[in-house]
């Protein structure tokens, strides 16, 4: 990226093959663990930068421990504000698509926060014969294809997010019992975060649109003209254009740079099983181009 404000140039280089125009790569030739060198793990952080999403296949060395062992070498893991771990593990969230776990949604992980993640790293355990994708877009390529009158009103615009916003809608498939205990889990503390909807990126220097599915409303706006304007502007996030779509095998791990990118795990695998497993990493106070931070308005 030309823009790279503080980006590290890796001293090796590692065997990547891009999956889309835009957004995503593979990595080959890297056995993900906690014992990696800092050489590879540099280069690693590099290439998550710059392609947004990486792919690391046939993984099944990993086990719990192991990703959580390797996730600690990126960044500080985070657990979820209010899901709890998964037993035995310290910063582990499993989605069972059998509990009604299925993310068909557009949204950047855990933005009702102020210091949302850097990264997510996630391994498939269980993955269905066909079906169960999870497709990224690019949210710095969605800026930069804004017509310039757009992106003036972006520029200026900030978003209240929170985790109450509407469980049915972004889980069409559960049912009422599961929608109604994963909303009391998730929402055991409710939060509300003022972010600008234009966030410049800490390491690339991109912008980048910070939208998806906890925006509650445009600051500023009635919730007619919110819901209006958010669906112009996360339309273009989710141009087919810039976004990757990953076919999951088990073993399989996808680490996505949370500060670019937007993501949703397609639901069309029925009654198959699937499982996902993820952990967090710690992330900084986004900053927008004014400079302004976002803030942590409400917590409950
Ligand atoms: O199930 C998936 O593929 C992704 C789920 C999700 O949104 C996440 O792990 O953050
Ligand atoms: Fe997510």
């Amino acid at each position: 990226m030309s823009n790279a404000a503080h980006a590290v140039q890796p001293t090796i280089a590692l065997d990547i093959h891009p999956v889309a125009g835009r957004i995503g790569a593979e990595i080959r030739g890297v056995t993900l663990s906690g014992h990696l060198d800092a050489a590879t793990v540099e280069a690693i952080q590099a290439a998550l930068i710059q392609h947004k999403v990486i792919f690391f296949r046939g993984q099944t060395q990993l086990d719990d421990q192991g990703q959580e062992a390797f996730a600690k070498l990126l960044g500080s893991p985070v657990a979820h504000p209010t899901v709890p771990v998964r037993d035995g593990t310290e910063y582990l969230l499993e989605l069972d698509g059998a509990e009604g776990r299925r993310a068909n949604s557009w949204h950047t992980d855990v933005t009702f926060v102020d210091a949302y993640p850097k990264a997510s790293i996630l391994r498939s355990v269980v993955a269905p014969a066909a079906g169960g994708d999870t497709v990224w877009a690019n949210t710095a390529s969605a800026y930069d294809d804004l017509p310039d009158e757009l992106k003036l009103l972006a520029d200026k615009l900030w978003a209240v997010h929170s985790n109450e916003y509407d469980y049915a809608s972004a889980r069409p498939s559960a049912s009422v019992e599961q929608l109604e205990h994963y909303r009391k889990v998730f929402t055991s503390t409710l939060y509300e975060t003022e972010h600008p909807v234009v966030r410049v990126h800490p390491i690339s220097g991109e912008r980048t649109l910070l939208l998806g599915h906890f925006v509650k409303r445009l600051k500023g706006l009635s919730q007619h003209d919110s819901a209006h304007l958010f669906a112009v502007l996360q339309s273009h996030v989710t141009r087919l254009e810039n976004t990757v779509r990953w076919r999951w095998q088990a073993g399989d791990v996808a680490i996505w740079d949370n500060r670019a990118t937007q993501h949703y795990a397609v639901d069309d695998y029925a009654t198959q099983p699937r499982i996902v497993r993820r952990v967090t990493l710690a992330g900084e106070v986004p900053v927008g181009i004014d400079g302004q931070r976002s803030r942590t308005i409400k917590k409950v």
